[in-house]
């Protein structure tokens, strides 16, 4: 998918909202627990539910690999279910991988290949020879880790190099520009750090960012968006448990859409007062 592709559809859902699939077999529906693939299951209602306010789906691997074989398969089914039926929105392995080249080129295989995601979340630590690998798909998008919304992000990313009085992530977006740009890679800033988006804008002015930490990590929305916009909107902003466990009985996907379309409302507000749709 392009940045034009994306930016369209922003446009016309009035919603720049991905909807993160941290799917919890201990947290769904006792009764979906009777279906052979219950994490599809609940994923394909969800996926129903919120299709219309959301231009992104966001599984996080880990949900998926702690059921070992049987959550590889939900993963798959939640992919190729997506691409069928809702092939405009775009589809991020939330995976945080990276490694020594031959092994990123592996992980770039399987995800975007094997899985046909439209994009990786990946480790910048390693360096570049661990990055371009999966740069080298066309159309396909590498979302670079640069400031995380957790707690230990200060351990390393916020550090500031004594020399060149920068940070450690923003040396991530000054040097990931020599390896890819902003129609193939995009970067990871964390909702929790609204306060730090000025900054990034001045490393990374035309790069999509993808904002996790809004709902269950009590990040805002109207501040990312102040700070966050550029003239094509820019922002992919993710929310996984504040939706899908809105609501733990068979209601849930109906009162996740309606949490959904709350989110979508406060977005097409945003976008019209900063004049980007
Ligand atoms: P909620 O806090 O439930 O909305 O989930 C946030 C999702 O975004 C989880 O899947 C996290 O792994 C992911 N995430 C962060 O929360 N913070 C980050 O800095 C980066 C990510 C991510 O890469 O998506």
């Amino acid at each position: 998918m392009t940045a034009d592709q994306l930016f369209k559809q922003i446009r016309e859902k009035q919603s720049f909202l991905c909807i993160g699939l941290d799917t919890d077999y201990n947290k769904i529906p006792k009764i979906l627990l009777d279906s052979e693939y219950p994490i599809f299951e609940f994923n394909r209602q969800i996926i129903d539910a919120t299709a219309d306010y959301s231009i992104a789906f966001k599984p996080n691997l880990a949900f998926y690999e702690v059921l070992g074989a049987a959550g590889w398969i939900s993963l798959e089914m939640t992919v190729n279910y997506i691409h069928e039926r809702y092939p405009e929105i775009f589809i991020i392995a939330d995976a945080k991988r990276g490694d020594i080249g031959n092994t990123s080129k592996m992980y770039a295989q399987a995800f975007f290949e094997k899985m046909n995601f439209d994009a990786i979340t990946v480790s910048p630590y390693m360096g570049s020879d661990s990055v371009t690998p999966f740069l080298e798909y066309q159309n396909k998008w590498v979302i670079l880790l640069a400031l995380t919304s957790n707690a230990g992000a200060d351990d390393f990313q916020q550090v500031v190099d004594q020399n060149s009085n920068t940070r450690l992530f923003e040396r991530v977006l000054q040097k990931s520009e020599r390896w890819g740009n902003e129609h193939n890679m995009m970067y990871v800033i964390g909702a929790t750090r609204a306060d730090m988006l000025t900054l990034v804008r001045e490393h990374a002015p035309n790069h999509f960012l993808l904002i996790p930490g809004v709902g269950a990590q009590g990040g805002s929305l109207a501040d990312v968006a102040k700070y966050g916009f550029n003239s094509k909107c820019g922002l992919i902003v993710n929310s996984s448990r504040a939706i899908l466990y809105a609501d733990c009985t068979n209601d849930f996907a109906k009162v996740a859409r309606e949490k959904a379309r709350e989110i979508q409302e406060e977005m097409s507000q945003l976008l019209n007062q900063y004049k980007i749709v």
